[in-house]
């Protein structure tokens, strides 16, 4: 076990605290916010080690006979850890609404692809928007089941829109390699815009406890070049998956009766 800590990528994930390397545009917010939270941390927690440390062995018992001053309280102590822990909280409240801030800014709405991202039990559906995309001109859309794992294409270097939606329960979409996740809610619209800086396949997940096969709830997530994107919308309309599917307007979550 000890052994297997000791290969490069474990050494450099070490470095991140755990996180995987960053492969968004995004990943810089939630990566920094991760770290200085880590070190934050570390520094409180050396603080109070060494306070610890020193009262035990400051005030360790010296004679069988000598019983130190008993106090009832002391105040400015009491005022100094009702106070700290709301400074602590504070900091940590003013870089949080940062980096969410960072994460969910808004590209300009011309430069975006559009991917309408439907979560149903227990799969997704991922819908391209891309009818007015002059490179592609066609709307195109996958659907995932449990057995058969969804992939979403996104161009490299490209900003995305992601619509997220739900057609039964709340799911939570994430991208472990972005650093980031939102959460899927029926009846409500989430949103965000990214940008996948490395090339390559990662995977996706459903971050939210929702059923029986969450576990299976995957996906791929392949990043190209656009060119290719743009093959791959294209094809997906010719092989018949034309148009966008969207979300039933009175999901039923209960068992539905046969016939
Ligand atoms: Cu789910």
């Amino acid at each position: 076990m000890a052994l297997s800590g000791c290969s490069q990528a474990t050494v450099e994930q070490w470095g991140r605290w755990g996180l995987p390397e960053a492969a968004s545009d995004r990943a810089p917010f939630i990566g920094d916010l991760w770290n200085g939270a880590w070190i934050a941390s570390m520094v409180v927690g050396v603080i109070v080690w060494g306070l610890i440390g020193w009262a035990v062995f400051r005030y360790r018992r010296r004679s069988e006979s000598d019983v130190p001053r008993q106090v009832k309280y002391n105040l400015p102590m009491e005022i100094l850890y009702t106070l700290v822990p709301f400074l602590v909280i504070g900091v940590l409240f003013f870089f949080t609404v940062q980096a969410q801030n960072g994460v969910l800014a808004k590209e300009s709405d011309d430069a975006v692809h559009k991917i309408d991202v439907i979560g149903q039990k227990w799969s997704w559906t991922f819908n391209y928007m891309e009818a007015e995309n002059p490179a592609i001109g066609v709307d195109a859309h996958t659907v995932g089941t449990v057995e058969e794992i969804p992939t979403l294409v996104l161009p490299l270097d490209k900003p995305v829109r992601f619509k997220l939606n739900s057609a039964d329960v709340i799911h939570s979409f994430w991208i472990p390699d972005f650093y980031f996740k939102l959460d899927v809610i029926p009846g409500r619209t989430n949103t965000f815009d990214v940008t996948a800086t490395k090339e390559g396949t990662f995977l996706g997940k459903c971050a939210e406890l929702c059923g029986t096969y969450h576990a299976a709830m995957v996906f791929h997530v392949e990043v190209v070049p656009e060119a290719e994107y743009n093959e791959y919308v294209k094809q997906l309309a010719a092989d018949g998956q034309t148009g966008a599917l969207i979300v039933p307007e009175f999901p039923s979550t209960g068992p539905k009766l046969e016939g």
